[in-house]
């Protein structure tokens, strides 16, 4: 069988690259809907080298265009709005905003974790894709509590730029022009509320009651949803003068103890999940080798100095691909699997 796929927000920086991930993989594509606010209509899309108009995205253009798979990537309030009209269309919905995604009604899935929550579609025809900086980080969790029993994380990201959309990597351009221009100092700035190029900023979205940023409070509510689990998890989350990549400084305590060599040879066999780690080569991940890349790298991977049950690890991975695109086109995959019983 062959699915009608739409993709909303299909000239955004996710349902860009949603695009590319589909024409790489052998999807079963009937027809290519891009859907996008009336500002987008007059604009086009490339798909397997053809330019295809953006249609506007209206509450009936599902069922007109009978979609079977609608991906959301157009920001909560559009899939609020939307995402409903999918689904009585008689589609399912994937949505990579965090607008359903604490729903206790909707699966929140990271298909090398938790494939199986996919069956949960049917309540809502809502299947939720997590956070770009949670997805990178449960692939590579889950491998290891299910050896020795994961208790507590402590995560600190550094988080590219494209995170925050297109209008955000722009920014980051043409700031760095202005240094070179002298003119850093008179650089406006929008998408962020610091300067950010030659800058770090530890505030990724708003802060929270309780000190920490909603970034943050996602990674920790998020993997308790994903990992189907408790742990304790506290993160800090910054942005990077960087365009594309996130990375991640993962400390993890388990109930039992590690063996460093041993993890690495159960991260090497985890889906999806490339290990570089070799310090005397200076082989390890970084945003600028994972850029298009629909694996998640694992590296510097070392026993704590102070306590047998902790271990150190640095993940990066293209949060645009498998922090966004990549996942939900692999839940598409997954539901169409279940779908016909394969
Ligand atoms: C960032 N993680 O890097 C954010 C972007 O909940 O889907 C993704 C926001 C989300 O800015």
């Amino acid at each position: 069988k062959k699915y009608n796929v739409a993709v909303v927000g299909a000239n955004g920086a996710v349902g860009e690259e949603i695009l590319r991930v589909l024409e790489e993989i052998d999807f079963p594509l009937k027809k290519l809907v891009p859907l996008a606010s009336a500002r987008s209509v007059g604009k086009q899309v490339e798909f397997n080298n053809e330019s295809f108009d953006i249609i506007e995205l209206t509450h009936d253009v599902f069922e007109k265009e009978e979609v079977d798979i609608a991906l959301f990537s157009a920001g909560g309030s559009v899939s609020a709005e939307f995402a409903p009209s999918a689904v009585a269309a008689g589609a399912v919905v994937i949505d990579n905003t965090s607008h359903f995604r604490m729903d206790p009604n909707v699966p929140l899935v990271v298909p090398e974790v938790n494939p199986h929550d996919i069956a949960q579609w049917k309540e809502t025809g809502i299947i939720a894709n997590p956070n770009c900086s949670t997805i990178q980080m449960v692939q590579a969790l889950k491998p290891l509590d299910e050896a020795y029993d994961l208790v507590r994380v402590d995560v600190d990201t550094y988080q590219a730029t494209s995170g925050a959309g297109k209008t955000a990597m722009e920014e980051l351009v043409s700031q760095m022009q202005a240094f070179f221009a002298f003119k850093l100092d008179e650089a406006e700035h929008k998408a962020f509320n610091q300067q950010i190029a030659l800058n770090v900023i530890p505030q990724i979205d708003v802060f929270t009651d309780n000190g920490y940023t909603k970034e943050e409070m996602k990674m920790v509510n998020e993997t308790t949803k994903i990992m189907h689990k408790e742990i304790a998890l506290s993160a800090t989350c910054v942005r990077v003068p960087t365009l594309r990549g996130h990375a991640e400084a993962v400390t993890m305590t388990f109930d039992s103890e590690i063996n460093a060599n041993e993890a690495r040879e159960i991260l090497r066999k985890a889906p999806n999940i490339v290990v570089l780690d070799n310090p005397d080569e200076a082989l390890y991940p970084m945003p600028a080798t994972c850029i298009d890349k629909n694996e998640t790298f694992v590296g510097r991977i070392r026993k704590d100095l102070f306590s047998n049950n902790m271990l150190h690890m640095f993940v990066v991975a293209d949060n645009l691909r498998v922090g966004a695109a990549t996942n939900a086109v692999r839940i598409a995959q997954k539901w169409i699997e279940m779908e016909e019983g394969l």
